[in-house]
């Protein structure tokens, strides 16, 4: 039986669970930041640690009662220097988002410029925005890539530092389907002083798995989420080999930016990063990148245009535009049949964010359900098709059989908890 506690004590809750666990279960999940998380990693996340303070680091705390806070604190930050062969690691942010903002903590003054990449070519909320802390407390200026070939172009990084003379530059984005050359961007950091930032939220797990160059030791410092291809808990963490930089980074987190640690959600990284040192794990990434590869593949077969002709990780970016559509309608069409997958802007999108001309696709949650290079390419096909007729009913209820019958040979029994 499922949630059996609180099946009696909160049906009302219980019920809005059991149907997001039916919603994940009956869907295709297509969103490149998602993944699902092991029984264990589940087990460890649900734990009593959700009870403690443990404000402070192994061995420093503020209130007592944290010998097992610590012993596991320091078990999670083993694994990760083991995993990203790096000398330091905190582990405490919240998020992706919490460790970007303790990182600017550490490195800028108020008003001061960094280089970031534009939203609309595939850079993050964090990196500039201006609805965000990065863009309203800091100066941003945006970089892109080029409109050729859609990779980045570091002439325009190389101009826009010389000209501004940015205290950071950040490499690293949501909606790059491209191998990051971390060097380039250090040489260039290095020719104007500035820090190099890398945010390897979205390619973690690739780099953990050696299917991506490590930023580690190229950038001064490394920022991450842990539950996108690394398959772990919602969080983030920072890592950096300078003994100095740690320092900083320690105090911007806590208490710069956070108070208590989630003890929990520490013991759920813990898990996470034990499994991702496991042999099996390169296989999965490995796995990650072919699946992208064969969608990406199909899109192409099919005559659609793929941002930058193709993906060398875990993300394919589609081009709805050349085809007359907006990616909100797509978005919203694939979730009827089935599929979730998120609106995207594409580079020099004349669109909004809200609407777009692009469908980001990532298949690291589909590889951990168990499908491969053939489902990928079912699935490319079914996409394809659902937007070549997207005004006909009949084929749409077509694809969704379809979509239904490929869920069906994959059930999520083994992501879910059983008492
Ligand atoms: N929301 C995440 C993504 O989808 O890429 C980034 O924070």
């Amino acid at each position: 039986m499922l949630k059996r506690y609180l099946r009696q004590s909160d049906p009302e809750v219980y019920e809005i669970l059991v149907k997001e666990d039916q919603r994940q279960e009956n869907s295709l999940e297509m969103i490149a930041s998602e993944n699902f998380v092991s029984q264990s990693v589940l087990e460890a996340y649900t734990s009593t640690l959700t009870n403690k303070y443990a404000e402070g680091y192994p061995g420093k705390r503020y209130y007592n009662g944290c010998e097992f806070a610590d012993e596991i604190e320091t078990l999670a930050i083993e694994r990760a220097k083991k995993l990203f062969n790096v000398n330091f690691v905190n582990i405490q942010p919240h998020s992706g988002a919490q460790a970007n903002a303790a990182v600017f903590l550490a490195f800028l003054n108020p008003h001061e410029p960094f280089l970031g990449m534009d939203l609309a070519h595939g850079g993050h909320l964090t990196h500039g925005s201006k609805v965000n802390f990065s863009g309203r407390l800091y100066q941003p200026i945006f970089y892109g890539v080029k409109k050729d070939d859609e990779t980045i172009d570091f002439d325009q990084i190389y101009k826009l530092a010389k000209e501004h003379k940015p205290k950071m530059i950040i490499a690293g984005f949501s909606a790059y389907p491209r191998i990051l050359d971390f060097n380039k961007f250090r040489e260039i950091a290095d020719s104007v002083g500035a820090i190099l930032m890398a945010d390897i939220a979205h390619i973690a797990g690739l780099v953990a798995a050696g299917f991506h160059p490590s930023p580690i030791g190229v950038a001064h410092v490394v920022t991450t989420t842990t539950h996108k291809t690394l398959r772990g808990p919602r969080g983030g963490m920072i890592m950096t080999h300078d003994e100095e930089i740690a320092k900083k980074i320690n105090s911007r987190v806590f208490p710069g930016t956070q108070g208590g640690p989630l003890m929990h959600v520490i013991a759920a990284k813990a898990v996470a990063f034990g499994e991702a040192l496991k042999p099996e794990y390169k296989e999965y990434i490995k796995k990650v990148i072919d699946n992208a590869k064969t969608l990406a593949e199909t899109f192409l077969e099919r005559g659609f245009r793929i941002v930058s002709g193709g993906t060398d990780n875990h993300i394919v970016l589609l081009d709805v535009g050349k085809k007359g559509l907006t990616g909100n309608v797509v978005a919203d069409e694939l979730h009827a049949i089935g599929i979730t997958a998120n609106k995207n802007t594409i580079p020099f999108d004349p669109h909004p964010p809200m609407i777009t001309s692009g469908i980001r696709f990532g298949s690291p949650a589909l590889t951990t359900r168990g499908l491969g290079k053939d489902e990928f390419r079912k699935i490319g096909h079914i996409i394809c098709d659902l937007i070549e007729n997207i005004d006909n009913d009949t084929m749409k209820q077509k694809l969704k059989k379809e979509v239904e019958e490929i869920v069906k040979q994959f059930p999520m029994d083994k992501f879910r908890l059983d008492y």
